[in-house]
């Protein structure tokens, strides 16, 4: 096979697509639309202003990966990226991977010490910021043991990246790269320890990209994307760039926060056809629109993850906009969706059969295969998952089995082969589908001097969606009040990443706990 090419045979195994031996993944997903005559084609338009074709993609690509080059990366440096949804990210991201650097885009709702542990973890060589975030990157970069030698502003004044690549060659010769060599990381969030980083190879997007972006939902260069979920999710950067550049299609991106009516706007201002959004997003919008309807016309395929879709809120979409919602389930260290209803394969309530290309399990606590109906661990298979979490032996070993990898989701299959998420092994939350530790919430709490002791689970809101609930011991239950409520939600939403504040807080006399003293959290579950 020629260098950096794939071939797609259908025919065959279906979880085998095969790589040239020479594969250097920016090949196929920025320069081949050159070959392929689309240079005038946009690629990427940004809300509030900017876009970029697919012709100053390759050339912008080219002068970012020069530019990192020439401010000191090798080839296998890791680059954080703190990088709004903007054209900057995707320049950034793609010129490291076409120079054999490793971009690892952090999530930009962090927090300073969620920043500085990740420049420690990663020993990154490189970090390119939004000056939006520099408020709590830069107190990390400060705060860190670990000093990345090349510091940069994505764009703006002085010396960013934008303007090295001013100056920097328009012309870069891919990295020699094998289809399973690292190509980029992202991390994804542990339960009560920290967050682990998700390697991964460079044939994992084209296998998520093919199997779920067009055989799943059947993209096409005609398609318009727009993913309520930022590009640094591994489900905003399938939906958003990942899919659209596979297709030759091109996307929207959003740089601001995903509420309803900013939402509708976009949606109404450059008519996606393709709009991938999560359920607590799509309850909100349900709410939003019973004051104005927007206009949805543009969007044929609507595709909800994260989170399972309850069947109610599914039912309430398809009353209001006549369309179905695809809800389907992923994770980062599979990269995107692996079960997925489609259009002619559709049940409430469910995540959907097999997405062709991988393969699911169930399996008790000693790995064998339950009974079809009888819950356990969601084991899964296919070309994309993770090679290995960033030194983290004992977490690779018991997340990857014989090729197969653990989801640390409980599901059981019906008659008809589709899956239903039964919950999680361990404690973590999913809240408007991102990751919540309660642990870290607790922790949170503890340190406000009037809290004892304090349990975190997570309980149904107004639309069967989980949120983070408190329950606190105080040291001195005379002071328990509303007041006091409100503090405690002040404490937690300016020491941890907004999202993970509990939305309700009981005062209790005491927790459930076993005889040696650990919290007993279902215990407080309703
Ligand atoms: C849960 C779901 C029920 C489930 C994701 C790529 O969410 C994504 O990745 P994360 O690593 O979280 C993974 C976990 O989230 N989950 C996700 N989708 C569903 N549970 N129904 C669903 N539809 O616990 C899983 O293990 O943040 C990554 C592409 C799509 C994604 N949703």
């Amino acid at each position: 096979m020629t260098d950096h090419t794939v071939r797609i045979d259908a025919q065959t195994s279906p979880a085998d697509i095969q790589f040239s031996a020479n594969f250097n993944v920016a090949v196929p997903f920025i320069d081949r639309h050159l070959a392929e005559g689309r240079g005038a084609k946009v690629a990427f338009t940004v809300h509030g202003g900017g876009a970029c074709t697919y012709a100053q993609l390759a050339e912008n690509v080219n002068r970012a990966g020069n530019a990192l080059l020439a401010a000191g990366l090798k080839p296998q440096d890791r680059v954080l990226l703190v990088v709004k949804d903007s054209c900057e990210f995707v320049y950034a991201f793609w010129g490291a991977i076409k120079a054999g650097i490793v971009p690892v885009p952090l999530n930009t709702l962090l927090r300073a010490k969620d920043y500085a542990f990740n420049i420690e973890n990663s020993e990154a060589s490189g970090l390119v910021y939004s000056a939006e975030f520099a408020a709590e990157v830069e107190p990390a970069l400060k705060q860190a043991a670990h000093k990345p030698k090349v510091v940069l502003k994505a764009a703006g004044d002085g010396d960013t990246l934008a303007a090295k690549m001013t100056t920097a060659s328009a012309t870069l010769t891919p990295a020699p790269a094998k289809a399973d060599d690292d190509c980029f990381w992202l991390y994804s969030s542990g339960s009560t320890g920290n967050p682990k980083g998700a390697v991964h190879a460079h044939r994992d997007m084209v296998v998520t990209s093919q199997r779920y972006g067009v055989e799943t939902i059947g993209l096409t260069e005609n398609d318009i994307c727009f993913s309520a979920a930022k590009l640094f999710f591994a489900y905003g950067l399938g939906n958003a760039m990942t899919f659209p550049l596979w297709v030759g299609g091109s996307a929207v991106l959003f740089p601001g926060a995903p509420n309803p009516a900013a939402i509708h706007e976009v949606i109404e201002t450059h008519k996606p056809t393709a709009y991938f959004g999560v359920p607590t997003l799509y309850g909100a919008q349900l709410r939003a629109m019973a004051d104005k309807m927007p206009d949805l016309t543009s969007v044929r395929l609507c595709v909800s993850a994260g989170e399972a879709l309850p069947p109610e809120l599914l039912k309430r979409w398809i009353e209001r906009t006549g369309r179905p919602i695809l809800d389907g389930i992923g994770t980062t260290e599979i990269l995107h969706i692996f079960l997925s209803n489609t259009d002619a394969a559709l049940k409430p309530g469910a995540s959907g059969r097999p997405v062709p290309g991988y393969e699911a399990r169930i399996v008790d606590e000693n790995g064998k295969p339950v009974k079809q109906g009888d819950s356990g661990s969601l084991m899964i298979k296919g070309q994309s998952l993770l090679k290995y979490y960033w030194r983290n032996p004992e977490k690779t070993a018991a997340s990857l089995k014989e090729g197969w990898m653990y989801t640390g989701d409980t599901y059981y299959q019906d008659a008809d082969g589709y899956y239903f998420c039964a919950g999680r092994s361990d404690d973590m939350l999913k809240v408007g589908g991102i990751w919540c530790s309660p642990v870290e919430i607790e922790q949170k709490l503890i340190e406000h001097p009037k809290v004892l002791e304090a349990a975190v689970v997570g309980r149904k809101d107004e639309d069967a969606l989980i949120k983070p609930e408190a329950h606190i011991v105080l040291g001195d239950a005379s002071h328990a009040c509303d007041d006091l409520k409100q503090e405690l939600l002040e404490h937690c939403k300016n020491g941890l990443a907004r999202y993970k504040y509990p939305r309700w807080v009981n005062f209790v006399a005491e927790l459930p706990k076993t005889a040696t003293g650990k919290i007993q959290r279902f215990r407080l579950r309703e």
